[in-house]
């Protein structure tokens, strides 16, 4: 009997202990839809103080035939299979049903631009409206966000899925909300870049810059000029193998991220930055000499030949392949620390390059020196360093965007102790990533020249995904909010306890993210 008696207490201690345990890892739970954890942070958020629960029953439904919203759907669909277990099908029902619905529709109300959405929530099911395709993909983000964190898990989760009810009514700041990867210094391949751009989705980034040739590397077939990547491809920073894309192995990216609305801008930087070029074909240097492939960490040390034609043949070539690759209405042409190359030479080369670029039905973006140049209408300067050629840019109407090494460099080490990453433009912490303001950070630069920022990854110290995630995660993060909230809704104080809860969306992504806090919380008791 006694034995009986003891597996009774013991199992009735365990139900106790799971059910404490259970409780504690499910997060605070509130049905105030203005307290989600949403980062970019909406507009406008209302409460209702109900529930939504999605359940088994629960499918997507879409107004119409449109085979966009089929995909958004879909999209969604596949996001929260794993977790939930839940097979949500697509429905082109034209109408939502009664209950258990989360319906996307296009509702053309152009006043709020094409990346807004409505989120109607009400215990009965979901509405998400948008002007576009673009602003229902925008809003899929913000219904991830509002699920549980562990919705984000690649492994069968337990309920339930419950979301607040209300309402959001949600648009960007910014209309260009970008991060840069540098592909050349340490190549990364076509999955790599993917599961970067889910990352950026995820944070309604809808641009990102591909730097594809530079002094260690050509990371982009050019078929006219094909030892680009069999020789100038073959090595990176540290001798490894390098890499490059093929054609179709970029159109897979591009393609990739157009299906999230993310618009890839290639860049070709010249007339600098070119050593790999300059080592694959000797008829593009002065001397008609081959350079010998680079695989350090110097700049500045390259030029092109400005004075050869061929280096022009050469530029139209490039530039013609890529265009036709490229969706994007821009081509980047670098034109950064062209330290080996005459202002004198530097200034009529960047006004060919422009030309060229416009020959081939694209548009010129630019680091800020191009601004020394003549810059064609609709050329888009990069501020990163000199705050006078940005203002220069601006006085020939140019527009800006704002990436400031100080503030949006990722490869800038978080303090001293971080062990990847540089620190030329100083260290920037996750909260000097954040607490900054693109419209007053340099007198002259006023917000009708920013068209937006751009979070730049360079990668002479990164070398993979997880040593990547570790520099760009949080602070993107930051970055992505500043693109998107107002100013005037966004504090430190507020976000950084908003991104502390983030942390258990990071980790159920399985996002190798730099714990910042354990860092804070040393210094608090130091
Ligand atoms: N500046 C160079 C990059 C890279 C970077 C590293 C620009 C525009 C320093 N140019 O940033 O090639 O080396 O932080």
């Amino acid at each position: 009997m006694k034995q009986i008696t003891r597996n009774f207490s013991i199992s009735i201690i365990a139900v106790l202990l799971l059910s404490v345990i259970l409780t504690a890892c499910s997060q605070e739970k509130t049905s105030d839809l203005t307290k989600a954890n949403l980062i970019p942070k909406p507009v406008l958020i209302e409460s209702a103080g109900g529930f939504f629960t999605l359940t088994e029953h629960t499918n997507i439904y879409i107004q119409d035939e449109n085979q966009e919203l089929i995909r958004i759907g879909q999209y969604l669909s596949d996001k929260l299979s794993p977790a939930t277990g839940f097979k949500t099908k697509v429905l082109s029902s034209g109408k939502k049903p009664k209950s258990d619905y989360i319906f996307l529709s296009l509702n053309n109300d152009t006043k709020l631009g094409n990346e807004a959405y409505e989120l109607y929530i009400t215990k009965k099911g979901v509405v998400l409206e948008a002007n576009k395709p673009e602003g229902l993909f925008r809003g899929v983000q913000t219904i991830r966000q509002l699920l549980p964190e562990k919705v984000e898990m690649k492994t069968l989760q337990p309920g339930p899925w419950e979301i607040a009810t209300g309402k959001i009514t949600d648009y960007p700041t910014y209309g260009y909300r970008s991060a840069m990867l540098d592909v050349v210094r340490h190549f990364f391949d076509v999955d790599d870049v993917k599961y970067y751009i889910d990352l950026l989705a995820t944070y309604k980034i809808n641009t990102l810059h591909l730097h594809l040739s530079d002094d260690q590397g050509w990371r982009i077939e050019i078929k006219s000029w094909p030892e680009l990547t069999k020789i100038g491809g073959s090595t990176e920073v540290g001798g490894g193998e390098g890499g490059f894309f093929t054609q179709e192995q970029y159109k897979e990216i591009v393609h990739y991220a157009d299906e999230r609305y993310i618009t890839i801008i290639p860049e070709i930087d010249m007339p600098g930055h070119t050593n790999a070029a300059l080592a694959s074909y000797a008829e593009l240097n002065c001397d008609g000499k081959k350079k010998e492939l680079y695989t350090g960490t110097d700049v500045g040390f390259s030029t092109l030949c400005t004075k050869k034609e061929i280096t022009y043949q050469f530029i139209d070539d490039v530039i013609r392949e890529l265009s036709a690759m490229t969706t994007g209405d821009y081509i980047h042409i670098g034109g950064d620390e062209s330290h080996s190359t005459p202002i004198e030479d530097y200034i009529p080369f960047i006004l060919k390059v422009q030309d060229i670029v416009e020959s081939h039905g694209k548009k010129v973006m630019g680091w800020d020196e191009i601004a020394h140049t003549q810059l064609k209408p609709n050329t888009i300067v990069e501020y990163w360093a000199i705050k006078e050629n940005a203002l220069k840019a601006i006085e020939q109407d140019a527009k800006i965007i704002m990436a400031p090494g100080h503030k949006m460099y990722l490869d800038m080490q978080y303090d001293s102790t971080t062990p990847l990453g540089l620190h030329w433009a100083g260290y920037v912490s996750v909260k000097d990533a954040y607490n900054w303001d693109t419209d007053t950070l340099v007198p002259g630069i006023t917000k009708k020249d920013i068209i937006g920022l751009e979070s730049p990854l360079w990668t002479e110290t990164i070398t993979n995904l997880d040593e990547l995630e570790y520099m760009v995660f949080p602070r993107i993060i930051g970055h992505a909010e500043i693109g998107w909230t107002p100013a005037n809704q966004r504090n430190w104080d507020e976000y950084e306890e908003r991104l502390r809860k983030h942390t258990k969306r990071l980790e159920a992504m399985g996002i190798n993210y730099y714990r910042w806090y354990d860092i804070q919380k040393e210094n608090e008791t130091k």
